[in-house]
């Protein structure tokens, strides 16, 4: 063959292989587990260097596929088998157990039954990696961490790691009713086939534990919290034992949702009330029967005497009545109760975001030692930005756990793209002041400031049986972020997206500083264009889909975004000051002082805070109506150059991911305008004051989105 024939063909076949690993389709399933090979020639073979062999010393259910796993991804990254050999060489990865220290490293009684150490060493004068733990389950995370290592292509030479969570109950909480329908779900219907389990496994059962425990997920309550006590009969138990089956070896234990009224439902008593000794009893059986079909059941979350689920106030108890009683039953088996802090009453002329520590704050301590009490980041309902909960700092004798919503309820739903670390890391960041300067949540909920002897952190899940699991693909980095963040919540919003990025796209500096950018800015921007400056729930009413700051007629006062707003022709905003509800005397005096003032309160939270004047100064010298448009048309901008700066990545991505978030942005853009036109031609009406001339005109009247209607929109009742 002619020199100049073989020179063409060899580049041909390189664009060819360039061509097909750039651009081939891909529908987001394998989440960041990809593995695709790694295309630096240099890293490669750096890695390969380094990872000559592997072997496990230990053999059970857990470590056959943490085996798998490394065996798959060594596969994938190098693109070749990696052999199995317990010879020590340079280049050999050992992995194993309950090793002495220095092959561990560390104490792991410290760190508990999860940590895991990951060490470059010598053996025989070898050069060997070596990762350790003291459980199977250790082990597992500790192969998941190195090949995230690769997948991010850090160096794995001279590795000295110990890393162990900081949480100890790391949970997702499905929304999932038994007709798979899930609510606040935008990503189809659940992944949890209750029709066909217990006899049929899905592989996405498989792939779902799997992802979970990649991140260190270690629990999961598959049934909704509007519960349903069909969840405690024996047909569901069946079905329930085969998904934990399935769980267990990736270390994910699972629970379920109680309903108070249960005993009543299923088992034809007269009444549910948790001081009743039949009630009681009817509980203890029922649980016992739940440990027989699963032995490591996790334990039960409850939300009781909310939005109209019955609870121990039905009867004259309290919450701590109420989950006592589980707790009780479950304790001799190793199981917890989870018990929800959202509570809230149309009958109570108390501001709504004040009721959940009404309520709980006076059972301080009344709760067994098995009880997490779960409050939601902000003292409202998952909106695009609140204070963190007052009862976070206020409940030293009460392990508290943090109720995040990954699922994007308020946050664009299934159409926007919205990096949620931000926001998680806001609150977690957020200081309490509860035993002075530093007391912040992260430190209430890992239990270090008070010394909880129990510890959690739950997500709402965002998952559902689209191809891709989230509906959005960037609902795979909410996800991604929950767990990474239940694990280690110093990490930064930055550095978890940075790992996503790379773990999820090809390895291209430009894209990966493209699609961080747009992350990081992405929930600022939903915040300006739906509910800037501390607005809140001014969405529609019942399924919470776009802008409705207008209703006033929902079935209940508190559902009703006029409730919240409170605009009128002096101003806008909900006086929450002493002047006002005082739901500031809920947080310490030092959080007290940094809002108390409207001329010196952050103005993220102004209206949160305050009702101000329309003519109220910001710091940017503008009115508080200029501010408010200047954010408003801010935060559609943002999503102008979110289109514009996707579209540049065009060559790096394969062509159904690109167009699938292309599509979606066009989405967002156009619900981004709508959003601001309603809402400032809503405002407007109260404030009497022309949108500043240099921005564009709205293009329909306010009549026109009044009018709108989404009798259909996903996510809304059972
Ligand atoms: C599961 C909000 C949601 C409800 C949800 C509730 C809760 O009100 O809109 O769908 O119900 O929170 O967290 O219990």
């Amino acid at each position: 063959m002619k020199l100049s024939r073989y020179i063409y063909i060899v580049i041909l076949n390189l664009c060819i292989n360039l061509l097909s690993s750039v651009c081939h389709a891909d529908d987001g399933y394998r989440l960041w587990l990809r593995y695709d090979k790694i295309d630096d020639p240099a890293i490669l073979s750096q890695y390969k260097n380094q990872v000559r062999s592997f072997f496990f010393y230990d053999a059970s259910p857990t470590i056959t596929v943490a085996k798998k796993e490394l065996s798959d991804g060594l596969k994938g990254l190098f693109g070749q088998v990696v052999p199995e050999s317990n010879a020590a060489n340079n280049g050999s990865l050992l992995i194993r157990k309950n090793q002495p220290i220095p092959f561990s490293h560390i104490d792991f009684q410290t760190y508990g039954k999860e940590a895991f150490t990951i060490y470059t060493m010598k053996v025989d004068g070898k050069n060997v990696t070596t990762i350790s733990a003291n459980t199977d389950i250790g082990i597992l995370y500790g192969v998941f961490h190195f090949l995230r290592l690769m997948q991010t292509r850090q160096s794995i030479q001279n590795l000295a790691i110990i890393s162990a969570p900081k949480i100890q109950n790391r949970l997702l909480n499905h929304w999932d009713n038994l007709t798979r329908h899930v609510e606040r779900g935008y990503a189809g219907i659940s992944i949890f086939n209750w029709h066909t389990l217990p006899g049929y496994i899905d592989q996405r059962y498989i792939d779902y534990a799997r992802a979970n425990a990649s991140i260190g997920i270690n629990g999961t309550v598959v049934t909704n919290v509007n519960a349903n006590a069909l969840i405690l009969t024996k047909e569901y138990l069946e079905k329930f034992k085969a998904l934990a089956d399935v769980f267990r070896p990736y270390g994910i234990k699972l629970y379920l949702t109680a309903r108070f009224s249960a005993p009543i439902e299923l088992g034809k008593l007269k009444t549910a009330d948790p001081l009743d000794t039949t009630v009681r009893n009817w509980w203890k059986e029922k649980i016992n029967e739940i440990y027989q079909y699963i032995p490591d059941f996790g334990g039960f979350l409850v939300k009781a005497n909310s939005e109209g689920q019955p609870g121990p106030q039905n009867y004259g108890r309290t919450h701590a009545d109420g989950a006592n009683m589980l707790a009780e039953a479950v304790a001799p088996h190793g199981g917890i109760v989870m018990w929800r802090a959202f509570v809230y009453s149309n009958e109570t002329p108390e501001d709504r975001v004040k009721q959940a520590y009404s309520e709980f704050k006076p059972l301080d301590g009344k709760f067994e030692k098995n009880v997490l009490v779960q409050v939601k980041n902000g003292p409202l309902d998952f909106q695009p930005r609140e204070p963190f909960s007052p009862l976070f700092g206020a409940m030293p004798q009460t392990p508290l756990m943090m109720e995040f919503q990954i699922t994007q309820e308020y946050l664009g739903q299934g159409t926007n793209l919205v990096y949620e670390a931000p926001l998680f890391k806001e609150v977690l960041d957020a200081d309490t002041y509860q035993h002075g300067p530093g007391s912040t949540v992260k430190k209430v909920i890992d239990g270090t400031l008070d010394n909880y002897s129990i510890t959690g952190m739950a997500g709402v899940s965002n998952i559902g049986n689209d191809r891709n699991w989230t509906g959005h693909l960037f609902g795979q980095s909410n996800w991604y972020a929950f767990g990474r963040l239940a694990w280690d919540h110093d990490l930064s919003a930055s550095a978890i997206a940075d790992e996503w990025i790379k773990e999820s796209f090809p390895n291209n500096p430009k894209l990966i500083a493209t699609i961080k950018q747009i992350m990081l800015s992405s929930r600022e921007t939903v915040v300006n264009y739906m509910t800037p400056l501390g607005l809140h729930h001014i969405m529609g009413t019942g399924h919470h889909y776009g802008p409705a700051p207008w209703v006033n007629n929902a079935g209940r006062a508190d559902w009703n975004p006029v409730y919240y707003h409170k605009a009128d022709s002096f101003g806008i905003g909900f006086e929450r000051s002493s002047r006002g509800s005082n739901a500031l005397e809920q947080y310490a005096p030092e959080v007290q002082k940094q809002y108390e003032d409207s001329n010196t309160c952050p103005e993220k939270y102004l209206l949160w805070f305050h009702h101000v004047s329309w003519n109220h100064k910001m710091k940017s010298g503008r009115t508080l109506w200029d501010e408010l448009c200047h954010s408003y048309y801010a935060g559609v901008d943002s999503v102008r150059a979110m289109q514009q700066q996707w579209n540049s990545l065009k060559p790096f991505i394969d062509e159904e991911r690109f167009r699938h978030v292309q599509m979606l942005l066009n989405v967002q853009l156009s619900e981004a305008i709508w959003w601001r036109n309603a809402c400032l031609l809503y405002f407007q009406t109260f404030s009497g004051k022309p949108i500043p001339a240099q921005y564009e005109k709205p293009d329909h009247t306010l009549a026109y989105y009044q009018a709108l209607r989404f009798p259909y929109a996903p996510g809304t009742g059972n």
